[in-house]
């Protein structure tokens, strides 16, 4: 309850009360004499009726616009056939901003939507959405908080790569070369030796010249690293952290959840341990079903999408080739020619959430393995550093939030887990 009377539109519940709600005219509808107007703010939507033989002394305007903001005061009844069940008798109103006839309207194609997204954000979807995404990201911090993890303020404006030089955003920097950063595992890196356990949530960029459903050029990456952790317990730290986001969205949104099409049970049900199977044993589900995939390589779009359909939780697939892993994860001793790298795969056909593993501590191997990549050593010498100096056995992650989403709200696009989408042919609005 705010100081000024007026409550949001959630907090109308008690028949025969009166209240002071302000928000945005979602539908208006003439019937008889009578003026039926949806309102709509953040917390939902309530059905207001403005009979002019009751309270004549209210005037809303004949061309009142789809989007005007209003106050209205009402008096809260019960109406099974409401939305909601309760219906406010408008007893005062106050137009604050006119509309002008707004752009969007029923059956709109997709690019005319994404044309018009800073007023598409307004709907009922979108806003739901954007509101599980901060839950995600809320309950994300607090996990971290709970278990000892500093949060840290990696730079975006970065020399050199770290997920190699295909997707790399470049720009001049004064008169020199710098990029944008892929993402804030290097400096994670440097961080665990002053802070230990830390994380941060900060936009990572790609420059993916592929469409498709699960590609953002830009997105929130929740990342951590730590030291002295092994692959085994980085999966740990995934599986808890995912489980306690899921938990956590079920518990405070069940609403928003059902009504995006998942089930908050499910969401419930997800709890570590997580099942874990080799590359080499996910190479034969996928064979098994038929997709033609060589061993060694990565899994394609049709791989990726097969495995994941074949699992009804997450999962984790680990021990992956050297050759389809970057210049920073460590070799598995044990296992010549694989590395000590898992991703977090989510069902349903969602594919890859995360990826992680243990970090390479052998300077040398790191320096051939950076020139194989066709960077420069040169490049990376801070980063070396960090081998020179007192170097311990780390591991670490990246989580894209925007993926997360996209599964957890089982979203046809991850475009959608955005407010104001970069896909490789929007930068606008
Ligand atoms: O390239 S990753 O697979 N791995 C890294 O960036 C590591 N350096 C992270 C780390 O260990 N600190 O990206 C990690 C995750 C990946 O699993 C996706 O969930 C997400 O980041 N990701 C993306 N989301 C949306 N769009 C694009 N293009 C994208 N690329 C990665």
């Amino acid at each position: 309850m705010s100081t000024d009377g007026i409550v949001k539109i959630r907090d109308v519940k008690v028949p025969g009360e009166t209240y002071t709600i302000r928000g945005w005219v979602y539908r208006k509808r003439i019937h008889g004499k009578a003026t039926f107007i949806v309102l709509r703010d953040e917390t939902g939507v309530l059905q207001c009726v403005h009979h002019p033989n009751l309270n004549p002394q209210v005037q809303i305007p004949e061309n009142l616009g789809i989007e005007s903001s209003v106050k209205i005061t009402g008096l809260a009844k019960e109406d099974k056939r409401a939305p909601g069940g309760i219906e406010l008798e408008i007893t005062g109103f106050e137009l604050i901003g006119p509309s002008h006839m707004f752009p969007i309207t029923k059956d709109q194609s997709v690019e005319v939507l994404l044309d018009n997204r800073h007023l598409w954000i307004r709907s009922r979807k979108l806003t739901q959405i954007m509101q599980v995404k901060a839950e995600v990201v809320r309950a994300a911090r607090e996990w971290f908080y709970e278990n000892g993890y500093t949060e840290t303020f990696p730079p975006i404006l970065v020399g050199s790569a770290c997920e190699g030089g295909a997707t790399l955003f470049s720009l001049k920097y004064f008169d020199r070369m710098a990029y944008l950063s892929q993402s804030a595992q290097l400096y994670l890196e440097a961080l665990i030796f002053a802070l230990g356990d830390v994380y941060s949530i900060t936009p990572s960029f790609r420059a993916e010249k592929s469409r498709t459903v699960r590609h953002l050029t830009e997105y929130w990456h929740i990342e951590a690293e730590c030291p002295f952790k092994g692959l085994e317990e980085i999966m740990q730290v995934q599986e808890h952290l995912f489980s306690y986001i899921c938990k956590t969205v079920a518990e405070k949104m069940p609403d928003a959840i059902s009504s995006l099409g998942r089930d908050p049970d499910y969401l419930l049900s997800i709890r570590p341990p997580f099942k874990r199977i080799t590359y080499d044993e996910a190479v034969k589900i996928v064979q098994e079903k038929g997709i033609d995939m060589r061993p060694g390589t990565d899994f394609g779009a049709p791989a990726e999408r097969a495995l994941s359909n074949h699992f009804d939780r997450p999962f984790f697939i680990y021990r992956y080739p050297e050759e389809i892993k970057p210049f920073y994860v460590k070799r598995d001793p044990d296992n010549p020619g694989y590395v000590l790298s898992a991703d977090l795969m989510a069902p349903e056909g969602y594919g890859e959430m995360t990826t992680g593993g243990a970090r390479e501590e052998d300077l040398d191997n790191i320096i051939e393995r950076v020139k194989a990549e066709g960077f420069d050593p040169a490049d990376y010498q801070w980063y070396l550093d960090l081998r020179r100096y007192g170097s311990v056995p780390h591991s670490g992650f990246g989580l894209g939030t925007e993926r997360l989403v996209w599964w957890l709200l089982k979203l046809d696009h991850i475009r959608d887990a955005c407010a104001f989408p970069r896909v490789l042919n929007r930068v606008t609005p």
